[in-house]
Order: structure tokens, then C-alpha cells, then sequence
């Protein structure tokens, strides 16, 4: 059964960047992964691409034969691939049923809010076997202004209405989010959406004529119940890790590595371990669907890493990068002894190496 997700949120949200990044990320630990574009404008797209729309239909052309301009062009090549859904169809085939797939979409929202095309293309990937979360990336920095916060509630609200697939909303670009000025309340309060009655003397400062409707739409997404948001920085690997686990906890979805598949660097080897020390998949799924932990699964924690200890953050990475240099460095240097003089080198310490 092929998992995957469906990536949108508004231009220069990060889409596409989140696609390569985790597309790394699933390649350091041997995880099957395709990309699909189906941005038709994407002229540079940063990773490697699996299947292109761009060669179903551009936006140049569509825009070229039917004078359309570049937004009324885009749902236009959405319809087209409606339409055409067998060339999709054929070609997520050819991945094989294993692959996990990122469906990278265009960052015009309405196409995730109310144009129904790229809605009935995941309907019938869902048929056909598919199970995936829609990930919505948001520019964090929205949360530094009251009105562009409920702004960015609504929008996710929409699409999570309008998907109707498991969801998961992401305030991208969270390093970015001290350049803008200090946040009025903690990260928390803005990524669990628990009590936005507390913006009111933000809203009404900024807008006191429309200070009453901006506190309804408040109570409209509070009495839904439904938004809240991981955070991401999409360089940072345990931020990664972390929107990697609450994805696929999104889908259901539990990697176990195939039978004799290469170990990803850094992690320990089990296959020669007697099965009581293997995990199984059965103690892996258990523990997947637990709550997700990790050094960026709390927003408090995310806030210390971007805003509160940010310099002191930095230093400690850096000494980390320099030390891990140096033990590749190390590694390196060894290796090669070991190949100009296998015998010493295959001593673990100078006494075997002079007995050798
Ligand atoms: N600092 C920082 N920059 C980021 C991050 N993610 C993306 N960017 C930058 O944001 C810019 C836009 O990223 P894209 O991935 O092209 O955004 P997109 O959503 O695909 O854009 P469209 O396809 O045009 O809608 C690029 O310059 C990225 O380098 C992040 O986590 N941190
Ligand atoms: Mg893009």
C-alpha cells in the first residue's frame, strides 16, 4: 500500500524545499522516496523528480494557446490533469507499491481551498490504494501579527474542510520568525490554537472597526476545534525527524526495512541479533502511534532552539558539526591505514598492531 502526502500552502511557503529536504532525509535512512511535481510554473525544482507534470502540459503553453494569464492558466492545468488522470495513473505505477510519495503542488491556494480539480485527483489516488496526509505549510511569520495569524487559521482551517484528508498544518521558515519582532505570548500559544480570545487587545489596537468580526471568526475556528501546527525548519534534522514522525502517524504509515537492506549509517545493526533483541513490526507500530517524542516535538522547545537561545543554540551546533568532522576525519585516516597494511590495520589497539 503506497503512502504518501499531498504538499500545499500559499507561494513561497517552502513547498518545494520541504520536498527536497525530506527527500534527503529519506534517503540518509533508506527509505523509498519519489517526488512528484505537479506545479506546472516550477522551472527549477531542487530535487530530483520522479514524475513532472511539465510533461503533460506546461503553463507556457496553456497560457500561450489559450490567452489565459498565469493564475487562470494554473487551474487550468489542473483540470487538464483531472482529465487526464491515466497518465498519473500509469506513471505511479511504475514506482511500485512501495514507494513513499510527495505530491508537490502548486502554491496557489485556492487550489487547496475551493477549486475542486487537485480535491478529485486525491480522491481517486485514495481509490486506488493511496494513503496520505495533506501537509500545509505556512510562513511562520505570519504569527508575529494578530490579524495575519487568524488569516493563516482560516486559510488552514479551509483547507483541512475542503481536502478532507488526515492533516497535518506546519509553520515553515521557524528560524526566520525572530527577523520580525517579538511574539506577544510563547510559540505554544500559536501552535495549539487553545485560547485566541487573549488576541483580542492585539486585534482590536490594530483594527477597532473590525475588532467584533475578527473575534466571531476567532470563536468560528476555536468552536471547530481542528487547527494546530508543527513547526519546521527544513535544515534542521530533528525538527525534519520530528514532522517525519507526526506524518506518519497522520497515515498510519510503519517502515520496516525489507530483509537484508543496508543499514543507514549511524544506526545499530540488529539483523545478526538474536530475535528477542530485533524489533518487530508489531512493537514498532505500537510505538509509533504513541505520542511523537523528540529534541523538537515540543514547541517550547522549538522556542528555546529559534528564539530564546538562538546564538547559544548555534555555538553548540557548530562545536557538534567540527566534532563530527573531525571523527570523519579520523574515520578516514584510519581506513586508509587499514588498506596500505590490512594486518595492522585490523588491530584495535598499537600493542596488536606491533604483535601483528
Ligand atoms: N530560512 C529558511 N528558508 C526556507 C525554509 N524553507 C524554505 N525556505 C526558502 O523559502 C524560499 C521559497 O521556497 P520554495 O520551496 O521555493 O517555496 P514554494 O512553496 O515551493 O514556492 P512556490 O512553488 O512558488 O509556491 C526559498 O528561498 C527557500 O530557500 C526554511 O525552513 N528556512
Ligand atoms: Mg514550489
Amino acid at each position: 500500500m503506497p503512502f504518501g502526502e499531498v504538499v500545499c500552502g500559499s507561494p513561497g511557503s517552502g513547498k518545494s524545499t520541504y520536498c527536497y529536504g525530506k527527500y534527503q532525509l529519506f534517503t540518509a535512512l533508506n527509505r523509498p522516496i519519489a517526488v512528484v511535481n505537479l506545479d506546472p510554473a516550477n522551472e527549477t525544482i531542487p530535487y530530483p523528480c520522479a514524475i513532472d507534470i511539465s510533461s503533460l502540459i506546461t503553463l507556457d503553453d496553456v497560457m500561450n494557446e489559450h490567452g489565459l494569464g498565469p493564475n487562470g492558466g494554473m487551474l487550468y492545468c489542473m483540470e487538464y490533469l483531472e482529465a487526464n488522470y491515466d497518465w498519473l495513473e500509469d506513471r505511479l505505477k511504475e514506482l511500485g507499491p512501495d514507494v513513499y510519495v510527495l505530491f508537490d503542488l502548486p502554491g496557489q491556494v485556492e487550489l487547496s481551498t475551493n477549486h475542486e480539480s487537485v480535491k478529485r485527483i486525491i480522491q481517486k489516488l485514495t481509490k486506488s490504494g493511496f494513503r496520505l496526509a495533506a501537509v500545509h505549510l505556512c510562513d511562520a511569520h505570519y504569527v508575529t501579527d494578530a490579524s495575519k495569524y487568524i488569516s493563516v487559521l482560516m486559510l488552514s482551517l479551509r483547507a483541512m474542510l475542503h481536502l478532507e484528508l488526515p492533516h497535518v498544518n506546519v509553520l515553515s521558515k521557524i528560524d526566520l520568525i525572530q527577523q520580525y519582532g517579538d511574539l506577544d505570548f510563547n510559540l505554544d500559544f500559536y501552535t495549539e490554537v487553545q485560547d485566541l480570545s487573549y488576541l483580542e487587545n492585539a486585534l482590536s489596537s490594530a483594527s477597532p472597526r473590525y475588532a467584533a468580526l475578527n473575534m466571531a471568526i476567532c470563536s468560528l475556528i476555536e468552536d471547530f476545534g481542528l487547527v494546530g501546527f508543527e513547526t519546521l525548519m527544513v535544515e534542521d534534522k530533528e525538527s525534519m525527524l520530528n514532522l517525519m514522525r507526526v506524518v506518519d502517524k497522520a497515515t498510519g504509515c510503519v517502515f520496516v526495512p525489507p530483509e537484508g537492506s543496508k543499514v543507514p549509517e549511524g544506526a545499530i545493526d540488529t539483523s545478526k541479533a538474536p530475535p528477542t533483541e530485533r524489533p518487530n513490526a508489531y512493537g514498532l507500530f505500537t510505538s509509533a502511534m504513541g505520542e511523537a517524542r523528540g529534541p523538537r516535538s515540543d514547541p517550547r522547545d522549538v522556542q528555546e532552539r529559534w528564539l530564546d537561545a538562538r546564538e547559544e543554540w548555534d555555538a553548540w551546533e557548530k562545536a557538534q558539526w567540527r566534532r563530527e568532522g573531525l571523527m570523519v576525519q579520523e574515520q578516514a585516516k584510519k581506513s586508509k591505514i587499514r588498506e596500505r597494511n590490512p594486518k595492522q590495520g585490523a588491530a584495535s589497539n598499537p600493542t596488536e598492531a606491533k604483535r601483528a
